[in-house]
């Protein structure tokens, strides 16, 4: 039996229950009789980030797959994984800035847990409402929860979602009490936040330099997430991050990302003279980051509206320019989406996809929002991942997102 190809990542385990050992499986699908289980993440074997080009099950005999999220799905024929990674320094490199743009740094959660207090606030009536459930006034429960839902712009349609599908397990008699439902209520989102993603990690290939595009609306805060991410990957010694100041529009847009650059000990490409054109400036960012054999390119972008359509397509032009001088880049397309516009971040969402091809979101002022529910609903009604989500102004104030993390913030 073969695993597919895939990206590892540390999330899921393998349990061996004869040798009663819980290996971690990595990032490749497990195929078995014709349906395929995404795993996540193989410990020990190989590290987090690696691409395992082939692994295979080693003996017969049954697993016990466990998700995250705590389902569990059995598995026939393997007794042990073994994941064959890809080689070459660049391949391990990735991977363990991989590791380290995931790493949690002390405090984490906790600034987590803080920098949600405003949507947690909004959906406290939750507990209120469960602690004295019973099945005589579910539909009222269930009405006031998707209100609470509502409120804390999860909108409609993924509130519905999740009131529905906790009303038919009360129903057939699976959920009897408060805490069941409440416990319930939490695996139906992360089930939400899960099951149309593959990985909520960044895909950076495996070669240098890998490019990601920085894209979104107005302010934001993309130029300030790629100081944010810059600092993250200069935690791993030796790295070499290069900035493109693809942001020509604002005259001070240039000057704010230097800033940055000079912070986090990056070198920055700016436009200048007549290569002041935004696609001319990603173009010659990325052939120096060949050139000089950069690990990271950040590439910043102007804020549009969504509706502009001759700025789409700029934007369009900006990412083409990149893909013509390295085939393959941009690795990962990030939009940032403002957690205190809420729900009207779908829309936008929508349309930047539909132009530039979103692998990822960054959501971010979600310190300053009681409308965080929203990161359910993007994930839910676009399928792509959210990767990140900023939490503060600050070089540290950017997380990694952890679905688990975020609905245990909300729901404590
Ligand atoms: N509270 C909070 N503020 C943030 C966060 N991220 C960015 N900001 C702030 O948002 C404002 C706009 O940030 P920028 O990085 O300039 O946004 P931008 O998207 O580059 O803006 P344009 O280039 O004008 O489109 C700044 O004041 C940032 O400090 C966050 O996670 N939390
Ligand atoms: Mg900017």
């Amino acid at each position: 039996m073969l695993l597919a190809e895939g990206e590892l990542e540390p999330r899921m385990l393998l349990h061996h229950p004869a040798s009663g050992v819980a290996q971690c499986a990595t990032g490749a699908g497990i195929s078995t009789g014709g349906s395929t289980l995404r795993t996540r993440a193989c410990h020990g074997l190989v590290p987090s980030g690696v691409v395992v080009q082939q692994a295979q099950a080693l003996v017969a005999t049954p697993v016990t797959v466990l998700f995250p999220s705590g389902i569990s799905r059995s598995v026939q024929n393997v007794v042990g994984i073994r994941c064959e990674a890809g080689g070459g320094e660049k391949v391990g490199f990735f991977g363990r800035l991989g590791r380290v743009i995931k790493e949690k740094a002390k405090g984490d959660i906790d600034r987590l847990f803080n920098g949600f207090s405003k949507t947690r606030e909004n959906l406290s009536v939750v507990d209120e409402l469960l602690t004295y459930w019973n099945l005589s006034d579910s539909e009222t429960v269930l009405d006031e929860l998707e209100e609470a839902l509502l409120v804390a712009d999860f909108g409609p349609r993924t509130a519905l979602k999740i009131v529905d599908e906790l009303r038919n397990d009360i129903l057939a008699g699976k959920l009897k009490s408060g805490p069941e439902i409440k416990k319930a209520l939490k695996t139906n989102i992360l089930n939400l936040l899960t099951r149309k993603v593959t990985s909520n990690e960044l895909q950076l290939g495996t070669s240098r330099p890998a490019v990601i595009m920085i894209v979104g609306v107005n302010g934001g805060g993309k130029t300030t997430t790629i100081g944010k991410l810059a600092h993250r990957f200069k935690k791993v010694e030796d790295t070499k991050v290069l900035m493109a100041a693809g942001d020509t529009f604002r005259a001070a847009a240039s000057e704010q990302l230097e800033v940055w650059a000079e912070r986090t000990g990056s070198d920055i490409v700016l436009g200048e003279g007549e290569k002041k054109r935004p696609a001319a400036v990603l173009a010659q960012a990325t052939k120096r980051a060949v050139q000089e054999n950069y690990d990271i390119l950040l590439a910043d972008t102007s804020g549009r509206l969504h509706t502009n359509y001759n700025l789409m397509e700029e934007l369009r032009n900006c990412k083409k320019a990149v893909t013509k001088v390295l085939p393959g880049a941009p690795q990962e397309v990030l939009m940032v989406l403002d957690g205190t516009t809420g729900l009207n971040m779908l829309p936008q969402a929508r349309q930047f996809n539909e132009v530039a091809g979103v692998t990822g979101f960054i959501v971010t002022k979600l310190d300053g929002t009681s409308r965080g529910g929203c990161v359910v609903s993007v994930v839910d009604e676009l399928a792509i991942p959210v990767k990140f989500i900023g939490i503060g102004e600050k070089l540290d104030d950017l997380q990694a997102f952890d679905p688990e993390a975020f609905v245990n913030a909300l729901f404590p």
